[in-house]
């Protein structure tokens, strides 16, 4: 058996996202065992000291710190994984490249354009390797669409439509701020659906179909105060609550994209559909190991939307699962992220969406919000 090269990871942060990431690095041994370079759950970081400790027994991380910036300082850590709160993503991963380690971020990148400017900034100039976590991309079914696009089998793509629709802040006596309701904190994260589910969808977008040139959007802000959880007082609620707009791409497609939390009875319904000149593709979060193509050159008797169940072993990723016809999660995602990082440091190549490259993404967020604001379209610069 060949040395496995170890990859020590300081993880911080153990909510939802510490918990996918730590699943993905405890599986990637198991099922990429053929891989040179192998994760090793050295750290993990989280303020409370009972949390942190419950978290590594949970998953396995060898020790503890509840100040990010002593993990970022350990001589044993080569990769800091940051799954904290979008208002800190900026500073950890500034001063982990700066430190010389590897970083990997959950999506958004930052908050604003000025946060993922300084952060693309610091990991070239440090030359670490990076990737933020689009973990949407690492689907089979949603690999097998690139695959197809880029196959030219659309032909000319005309249009793209993406939604990502959620229900659960509907409730007025919902907090905001604070443990596990940061992302209604505009503070805390940003914005509101914009950067925390159209990111998503405008990420899957970028790599299917190519950049954005320009955008026209509407937010809304259904609830105007909430009570905020830190200061128990009643503050203005200043996130999006939902956003709609509509783009040109650069290949002259036309995009719109649909996201909102206040859409009654969906909890997490990311669906899109592309429509180009030979065959159109369309997919669903709710059954994410399906695809469903249209070929306009099938014969005309026979014509229609065929339902690929994307479980074969020559689809994306399923080689390293069960047998053909058993489906496979959400969690597999970030097994698929995780496997592709530490593939990408035996090739030498990037792990997209790099910081640069989601740099784009949010480019497009700002720009989505800006457009909201001044109710213009607005230019993304520099595609
Ligand atoms: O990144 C997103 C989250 O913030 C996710 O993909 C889904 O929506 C699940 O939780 C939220």
């Amino acid at each position: 058996m060949s040395e496995k090269k170890e990859v020590r990871i300081g993880l911080i942060g153990c909510g939802f996202m510490g918990r996918t990431h730590s699943n993905a690095y405890n599986r990637v041994p198991n099922f990429f065992p053929e891989q040179e370079y192998q994760p090793v759950l050295k750290a993990v970081c989280a303020r409370s000291e009972d949390k942190v400790r419950a978290f590594a027994d949970q998953w396995g991380y060898e020790s503890v710190e509840t100040d990010w910036k002593k993990l970022v300082s350990r001589d044993d850590i080569d990769a800091v994984d940051i799954c904290t709160p979008n208002d800190t993503h900026a500073e950890i991963a500034i001063a982990a490249a700066q430190a010389g380690k590897m970083v990997l971020t959950e999506k958004p990148l930052a908050r604003n354009i000025e946060e993922a400017k300084q952060m693309v900034d610091a990991v070239e100039k440090a030359g670490v390797k990076n990737t933020v976590w689009y973990n949407y991309r690492r689907l089979p079914a949603v690999t097998l669409a690139k695959q197809i696009i880029d196959s030219g089998k659309l032909g000319k793509i005309f249009h793209y439509r993406a939604n990502f629709l959620q229900d659960w802040t509907i409730s007025a006596d919902l907090p905001q701020g604070g443990e596990g309701l940061w992302r209604l904190d505009a503070a805390a994260a940003g914005s509101g659906v914009t950067g925390d589910l159209l990111a998503h969808c405008i990420d899957t977008a970028i790599w299917l179909n190519g950049s954005i040139t320009d955008v026209s959007a509407m937010t809304e802000t259904f609830i105007k105060e909430r009570v905020h959880q830190l200061t128990g007082k009643m503050q203005k609620v200043t996130i999006d609550d939902a956003c709609i707009f509509h783009c040109h791409f650069k290949n002259g497609s036309l995009g719109l994209f649909e996201s909102t939390r206040y859409a009654r009875g969906h909890k997490a319904l990311y669906t899109f559909e592309i429509n180009g000149e030979h065959a159109s593709i369309r997919w669903d979060l709710h059954d994410l190991n399906r695809l469903e193509y249209f070929d306009h050159s099938d014969e005309s008797k026979l014509r229609g939307w065929r339902s690929i169940h994307v479980t074969d072993g020559d689809h994306p990723y399923m080689d390293k699962w069960w047998v053909p016809g058993l489906g496979i999660g959400y969690e597999h995602s970030f097994i698929h992220q995780a496997a592709d990082f530490f593939k990408s440091l035996e090739t030498g190549t990037p792990c997209s969406p790099t910081f640069k490259e989601a740099f784009e993404t949010q480019q497009i967020c700002e720009a989505v919000l800006k457009s909201a604001a001044t109710k213009s379209w607005c230019e993304i610069e520099s595609v």
